[in-house]
């Protein structure tokens, strides 16, 4: 993988009020997500993820696709020897999924397969009204393999994400919110703004303090209760010797909005 270039003309990105925005821009507007595209995306993402005037990263695709999964054409070529040597998978998924900076994916039309794993990478999904989710691997000669048979499960249930892996199906916007996969689902119209609202809301709140919220939820993936609440309070004891902690509590007191000073 050291010798993979990332794609960088592939991705777009600019901040605006703290927010990080990547959009994936690839020439075909289903995004297909090669070895070289992944690198850029994150790439990008680290690079947010160090700057420390961005508190939120919010991935977008195309009017078309958030990304239509791996690339087939890519993928064709592979055999075991070759994606196993080449950590396929790792470089690059595996990163992203450890930024620390709270990240959203934007959908809008199909996150399938890698695509749909992208986006449940993120901290959660906005969707437009047309998204279609799927990891349709099954029809195409695999299973998931960045996180979907894995990630899926948590987030909808094994009966319905059994039936999404085993049928490849797609599951529409309304469907992935009613089950959770989905934080908010809006019609096109309101799209755009709706995702920069939520977005520019979490990057304005103290940076500290999100991350430790983000790395609090994220350990409920990862571990037991008992082990999860024994490391909620750890953190949350440790919010206590942030200034944004005193900052918050006196604000509240004094009936004022707090000013953040983010450490
Ligand atoms: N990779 C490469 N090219 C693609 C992909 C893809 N995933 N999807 C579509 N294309 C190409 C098509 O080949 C076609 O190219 P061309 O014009 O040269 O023939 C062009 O995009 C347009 O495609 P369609 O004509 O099919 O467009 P439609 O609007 O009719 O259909 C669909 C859109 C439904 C998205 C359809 O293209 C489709 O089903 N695509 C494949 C979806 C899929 O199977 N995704 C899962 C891929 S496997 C995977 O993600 C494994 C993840 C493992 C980890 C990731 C490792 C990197």
């Amino acid at each position: 993988m050291s010798d993979i270039i990332p794609k960088t003309q592939w991705i777009k990105t600019w901040s605006e009020h703290s927010v990080g925005w990547i959009q994936l821009c690839h020439d075909n507007k289903l995004n297909p997500l090669s070895a070289a595209f992944i690198l850029a995306i994150k790439n990008a993402a680290q690079k947010y993820d160090n700057d420390s005037s961005i508190g939120c990263i919010v991935i977008i695709g195309s009017e078309k696709a958030f990304a239509a999964g791996a690339d087939l054409k890519e993928m064709v070529k592979l055999n075991y020897a070759s994606v196993s040597e080449s950590r396929y998978i790792e470089n690059g998924w595996l990163e992203i999924s450890k930024i620390q900076t709270p990240m959203i994916a934007g959908v809008r039309g199909y996150a399938l397969g890698g695509g749909c794993e992208l986006a449940m990478m993120c901290d959660f999904i906005i969707a437009n009204d047309d998204a279609k989710f799927g990891q349709p691997e099954i029809n195409i000669g695999a299973i998931p393999g960045a996180g979907g048979t894995q990630r899926l499960i948590r987030s909808i249930g094994k009966s319905k994400a059994m039936l999404a892996i085993l049928t490849g199906d797609m599951i529409s916007a309304d469907e992935a919110e009613n089950c959770g996969l989905v934080a908010k689902v809006f019609k096109n119209q309101d799209f755009d703004s709706s995702l920069k609202n939520i977005a520019v809301k979490i990057a304005n709140q103290s940076k500290p303090l999100a991350k430790l919220a983000k790395q609090a939820v994220n350990v409920a993936y990862e571990t037991t209760l008992e082990e999860g609440i024994r490391s909620e309070r750890a953190l949350f004891y440790s919010t206590f010797a942030l200034d944004d902690h005193v900052e918050g509590m006196e604000a509240f007191s004094e009936k004022r909005k707090p000013v953040w000073k983010n450490k």
